[in-house]
């Protein structure tokens, strides 16, 4: 059977396979890497604990796959190409052998400075390469790694930092950003004020600007490699040991940190990275996710390296130094696979035609979107203006927890819808529910998007509390793994992602939780209560509206506004900042106190007049004041 599908006949033939022998299609799959050891068992799972190990008692390191074995035969190849946010600055090229010996060194860097197998590691860096050679370096070590976007505020990193113990910080002086500087060590150190446990913090020079650094604490990058050696045998891992955390957002509390663990995610990452993208050799791959989320992961760094790929990294934003930026880089580097986020597309659509219109894009063959539900006017202008009617689409669905993608086109192979993800992957067996848990059968429906059968890249628990990844991907329907997502199956089986069903928001393709938001706002001293929804937005995809409670008066409510944002983005980061604040009298509750958040969307996407049943609620006529000062 073949690893990497050529036609829509072998789909269907390795999907039918994959589900009537979920382990020997795995296995099959597996014998494709390298292992020190192969396992014992396939597959050991219950969605009841839930308990999924695959590959179990094989041993075997990551970056064996992503480096060591393609130095004879890509040692020289390009790894990765990272462009610079300053076009003044060079691009730079790392060979295999390059990212290799880099990767090696600051391994060693990480033992001299006591990091051990099974430690978690917080890196927190803008995108340049070091951010790559720092979570490689982890796997080849065996350290977790937990990365975090250098967009998150000073408290959203202590939180994450406390959260994983880890007693080690990797991070940078600065970073650059569109024709903004971020301090990022300055953001680093208020973080760590709250963080007696973290012992070491080894700081990339990447702005040259001036920092302080604490001398028992903060070591610079280059001059620990001074004293580190350049070889380093990888360390053996376990299948099932940790490969990393990453947080992510949820319907309630604080985000949740995701663990992802070494064989599992391997396969899957890998597999799902050469079908879906139908990479070919010597091709130029550019995704241009942040390495701070899970599309930077699986498919700007591991997928792509265990296939022995080009991949591209961009430190900069697509509006820099001007809206063309994106296709100027393509045409510099002849990028033939792009993969990004409807938000960025639609950004750029809205800047005219005239700007993609200045540059070739004839190395394109292949575009991806990912990350939120794709517009179909946002999908055909992808599709006609960059992709020039000429490359296949492919609307990639997939989660943090998935680790990897589920519901996509293979490009070139299936064929496309607008606006539809498609069919599911070989292995990945989706199931629609109604609200009570029972299965929709046929086609033509529309509910919840489960899952009913485990793949290698799924989520193996949330760091430290195992009872809340049972809870909330598990337990809402029994034996089910829940995406959170509602969806829509066509006459033809094919999988019309509608968005989140849960109270959990995707602004600009980021997942920000209803509740990290209002805690935020509460925290100004004038808020007594408030209530957080998501409402569409014609850039973002969906936009944060909030109606806030007030136990002040105040004149000047625009000023409240501005202080409400600044606490906003301090606590959470910019990507939360609220785009309307209301104030209101009060908020629609039921008897039992529950907030009707149905209410508030409908007046938050200005659907006034049709509210649906509202007697149930405690005051109805809240619902008019707020209704009266809809936008105010
Ligand atoms: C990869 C990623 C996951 C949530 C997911 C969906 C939404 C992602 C698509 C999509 C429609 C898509 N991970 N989502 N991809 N919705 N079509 N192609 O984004 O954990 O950050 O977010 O994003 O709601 O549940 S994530």
């Amino acid at each position: 059977m073949p690893y990497r599908i050529s036609n829509f006949e072998e789909y269907k033939s390795e999907y039918q396979q994959s589900v009537s022998d979920p382990e020997g299609f795995w296995a099959e799959k597996a014998e494709n890497f390298e292992w020190r050891k192969k396992w014992d068992k396939v597959l050991d799972w219950n969605f009841t604990g839930p308990d999924i190990k695959w590959f179990s008692g094989a041993k075997l390191n990551i970056t064996e796959n992503c480096l060591d074995r393609h130095l004879i035969t890509k040692g020289d190849q390009t790894a990765i190409i990272w462009e610079p946010n300053n076009t003044e600055e060079n691009s730079i090229s790392l060979s295999y052998k390059e990212l290799y010996e880099k990767v090696c060194k600051f391994s060693n860097v990480l033992i001299n400075n006591g990091v051990k197998k099974g430690d978690r590691v917080c890196i927190y860096l803008p995108m340049v390469p070091e951010a790559a050679i720092a979570m490689l370096a982890c796997a080849r070590i065996g350290a977790i790694h937990s990365v975090i976007f250098a967009g998150f505020s000073a408290a959203s990193l202590s939180d994450r930092i406390l959260d994983t113990d880890a007693q080690i910080v990797i991070t940078s002086d600065g970073g650059f950003r569109g024709n903004k500087k971020i301090n990022i060590k300055e953001i680093v150190d208020q973080a760590l004020d709250k963080c007696p446990e973290v012992k070491t913090c080894i700081v990339l020079k990447r702005t040259g600007d001036e920092v302080k650094m604490i001398s028992s604490r903060d070591k610079w990058w280059h001059l620990e490699e001074l004293s580190a050696g350049k070889e380093h045998l990888s360390e053996e891992m376990e299948a099932e040991d940790p490969l990393f955390i990453l947080y992510t957002s949820g319907s309630t509390g604080k985000p949740k940190g995701v663990v992802h663990t070494t064989a599992g995610y391997m396969v899957y990452s890998h597999y799902s990275f050469l079908n879906v993208f139908q990479y070919n050799k010597n091709d130029v791959y550019w995704c241009t996710a942040d390495v701070g989320w899970i599309t930077g992961h699986s498919y700007l760094l591991y997928g792509p390296l265990l296939e022995g790929a080009t991949t591209l990294m961009f430190e900069g934003i697509p509006t820099y130094p001007n809206a063309g930026r994106f296709w100027e880089i393509i045409d510099k580097h002849q990028v033939n696979i792009f993969y990004t986020a409807p938000t960025a597309i639609r950004s750029l659509m809205a800047m005219g035609d005239e700007w993609p219109a200045k540059y070739k894009l004839d190395s394109l063959r292949v575009l991806g979107s990912v990350g939120e539900p794709i517009n179909e006017e946002a999908w055909h202008w992808y599709s006609d203006k960059i992709g020039k009617n000429n490359c296949p689409l492919v609307d990639t669905w997939w989660q943090t927890e998935t680790g990897g993608i589920l519901i996509s086109p293979l490009a070139g192979i299936t064929p496309t819808i607008p606006s539809f993800a498609t069919l599911p992957l070989p292995g990945i067996q989706p199931l629609i529910v109604d609200s009570e848990g029972k299965e929709i059968m046929g086609n033509n429906v529309e509910g919840n998007l489960c899952m009913k059968f485990p793949w290698p890249g799924i989520i193996r628990t949330t760091y430290g509390d195992h009872e809340r990844c049972r809870q909330n991907y598990f337990a809402t329907y029994p034996n089910l793994y829940f995406t959170g997502d509602g969806c829509k199956r066509d006459e033809n089986g094919n999988y019309r992602i509608l968005g989140r069903v849960d109270d959990v928001m995707n602004i600009s393709g980021h997942r920000i939780g209803t509740a990290e938001v209002e805690s935020a706002i509460n925290e100004h001293k004038f808020v007594v209560e408030s209530a957080v929804v998501g409402f569409p937005h014609s850039i973002k995809g969906q936009g944060i509206y909030a109606y806030v409670i007030c136990d002040f008066e105040f004149e000047d409510a625009d000023k409240v506004r501005n202080e409400i944002i600044s606490e906003v983005v301090k606590i959470i980061g910019p990507i939360a900042k609220p785009d309307k604040i209301q104030f209101v009298k009060g908020l629609p509750k039921t008897r039992s106190g529950k907030i009707m958040r149905r209410i508030l969307r409908k007046i938050a996407e200005g659907e006034v007049s049709n509210l649906g049943d509202i007697s149930t609620l405690l005051d109805p006529g809240v619902v008019e004041d707020i209704k009266n000062g809809a936008l105010v």
